[in-house]
């Protein structure tokens, strides 16, 4: 059954592949499994038909026949498991690259998404200036523990996983800010993960949408 995702009818982001629905799009690329793309606009996400899928009124959604789940964690560890290539068989091998999908969403993840929320969300407020120094030090602080950790690897617990996957998606959201370059293994992580041709298939079609001219 070929499952449908929800994404922005327009990313804010233009394009660059920041919203969530591309790790889900780049997990089904890894695993050559189709999918669909069911697009909603701000105010439709938060319409009951939406809630049903979503409680917290936002995308991704994934339905797969009378499955409906949400959180890109969740959806990505389903298809890993029911798909070969995006974790090993090994029982212990499994078991680290899940713990490497919960250190991204739980433990790095987080202190990028707070940068974010001091220099977007809370951009024209007074006590701006006194915190992204203090939010750009935690990023550097977990980025510089995860960089020790990957050390000269490829990947952070040998070959690429459903780990690495969710990590290099997280990464992605503090490019911009100039902090990956300062941790050159981590830049070159994520560069590797943009470079695998699954995350360029998933990157093209989120383009497709948010790049299109408005109609
Ligand atoms: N924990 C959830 C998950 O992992 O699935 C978080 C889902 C989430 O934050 N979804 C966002 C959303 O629907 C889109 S991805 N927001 C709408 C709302 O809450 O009303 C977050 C996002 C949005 C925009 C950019 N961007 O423009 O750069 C990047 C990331």
């Amino acid at each position: 059954m070929t499952p449908t995702i929800t994404a922005f009818e327009r990313s804010p982001d233009g394009g660059k592949g920041l919203a969530r629905d591309t790790r889900v799009r780049w997990a089904l690329e890894e695993v050559g499994q189709p999918y669909e793309v069911r697009l909603v606009s701000f105010g439709a996400m938060k319409e009951p038909a939406h809630l049903a899928l979503h409680p917290f009124g936002q995308i991704p959604t994934y339905e797969e026949g009378d499955l409906a789940l949400f959180e890109t964690g969740a959806i990505v560890f389903h298809i890993a498991e029911r798909h070969a290539g995006l974790l090993p068989d090994d029982a212990n091998a499994r078991a680290r690259a899940i713990t490497w999908m919960f250190a991204a969403l739980n433990s790095v993840e987080p202190v990028i998404l707070d940068l974010f929320t001091v220099k977007v969300l809370e951009g024209d407020k007074p006590w701006r200036k006194e915190r992204q120094p203090l939010a750009e030090d935690r990023v550097r602080n977990r980025l510089g523990q995860l960089s020790a950790r990957l050390g000269d690897a490829d990947w952070l617990d040998g070959a690429f996983s459903a780990g690495d996957l969710m990590m290099v998606s997280v990464l992605l959201r503090v490019k911009a800010s100039g902090i990956l370059d300062e941790f050159p293994n981590l830049a070159a992580y994520v560069a590797r993960g943009e470079a695998r041709p699954a995350y360029q298939r998933a990157f093209a079609a989120q383009l497709a949408i948010n790049a299109a001219p408005a109609s």
